[in-house]
């Protein structure tokens, strides 16, 4: 028998499985090729030896040939099994029906991963597209490119994580970066949504984790105002956090979009009325939002006088953990079952 000729033992496997008239000789059969020092073992502990570019290709083949030689043994198997009447089948198969079953527990999608997918169907249906980038990005994209001045304390290195001997190279401080790329990219109009991980060197606890995610996301037009941002994420919130809920919108700063404004929902547990949760506010802090800096629009080469648009980002955990009433962000990454299977 050539020792590698996976086709030769094949052929030989099933000559010698149609000439099997017994279950001890099935038995015997099965051991000789799947056994531990069996054929099959043989073959795939030579696969380290074959040269490199053989080797996915025989291991495939061993695979197939696996799979042949179980599909023959349960056919024998059946076939030499001695078949009674309705009653006495399982006695006489060996299957105790008394025995309790297999409870197969199905999984799920991770409730961070959840949410993502909640905000970007709800942006999707408005006619977004959802577009993805990497998490190392350079300096330009992640800071400059966003109008963030060179002494912005966010570009320090306790708030930004820069690869080790590659000074313009870091791990990207939200998903903006991933927007500046789309916007190079492509001509206006365009909306997009962008979810992913971003990083930030703070110390863990209750509220802070050095890796979270976010979704950010813009929209580019000609004669885009501040209404329309206002309009689009009012249907957003009340999707998400259901229809009777108010949003306000507070003035505030991002060096990326002028005017800017942080956006609060009215706090679903007390109605408004100020509670814990809420710290008395009666509002809950939701997302950044404004209407796209000039500077940016010009940065990424669009024509400032004809174009405007809007942006905004939210970070995914926060919004899980106030919709699902969680109390800490590091449970997001336990992987505590008792927690995982409340979604
Ligand atoms: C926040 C603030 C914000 C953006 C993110 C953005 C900006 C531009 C283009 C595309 Cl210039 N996207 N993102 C804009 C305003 C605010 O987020 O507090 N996030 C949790």
């Amino acid at each position: 028998m050539p020792g590698l000729d996976i086709e030769a033992y094949q052929k030989a496997f099933e000559g010698e499985i149609e000439a099997v008239d017994s279950l001890q000789a099935l038995e015997e059969l099965k051991v000789k090729y799947l056994g531990r020092k069996g054929i099959l073992a043989q073959l795939t502990g030579s696969i380290p030896q074959l040269p490199q570019g053989e080797r996915a290709g025989f291991g495939q083949r061993a695979n197939i040939f696996k799979n042949r030689i179980n599909l023959l043994i349960a056919e024998k198997q059946g076939a030499l099994i001695p078949q009674g009447g309705p009653y006495d089948l399982p006695a006489a198969s060996g299957v105790d029906i008394g025995m309790p079953g297999y409870v197969q527990e199905p999984g799920h999608l991770h409730p961070i991963t959840q949410t993502i997918d909640e905000i970007c169907l709800i942006f999707s249906r408005m006619g977004f597209s959802i577009v993805e980038g990497p998490e190392i990005e350079t300096e330009y994209n992640n800071f400059t490119g966003l109008n963030i001045p060179l002494d912005h304390p966010s570009r320090d290195a306790f708030d930004t994580f820069y690869l080790k001997g590659a000074q313009h190279l870091l791990l990207r401080s939200h998903t903006s970066p991933v927007q500046i790329r789309e916007m190079k990219s492509t001509k206006p109009p365009l909306a997009v949504v962008v979810p992913g991980r971003v990083y930030r060197p703070d110390a863990t606890d209750a509220s802070h984790l050095f890796m979270f995610h976010q979704v950010e996301g813009f929209l580019v037009d000609q004669g885009i105002r501040f209404s329309d941002l206002k309009g689009i994420l009012e249907v957003f919130l009340k999707n998400v956090f259901g229809r009777e809920i108010k949003t306000r919108f507070r003035p505030h700063f991002f060096p990326f979009t002028e005017p800017s404004a942080e956006v609060d929902i009215s706090c679903s547990i007390c109605k408004g009325a100020g509670c814990s949760s809420c710290g008395q506010k009666g509002w809950l802090e939701i997302l950044g939002s404004g209407m796209i800096h000039p500077n940016v629009l010009k940065n990424v080469g669009y024509d400032n006088k004809k174009y405007s648009g809007f942006a905004f980002g939210m970070g995914i955990e926060r919004i899980a953990m106030l919709k699902y009433g969680i109390n800490d962000i590091r449970l997001f990454c336990e992987n505590d079952l008792r927690f995982l299977r409340q979604f």
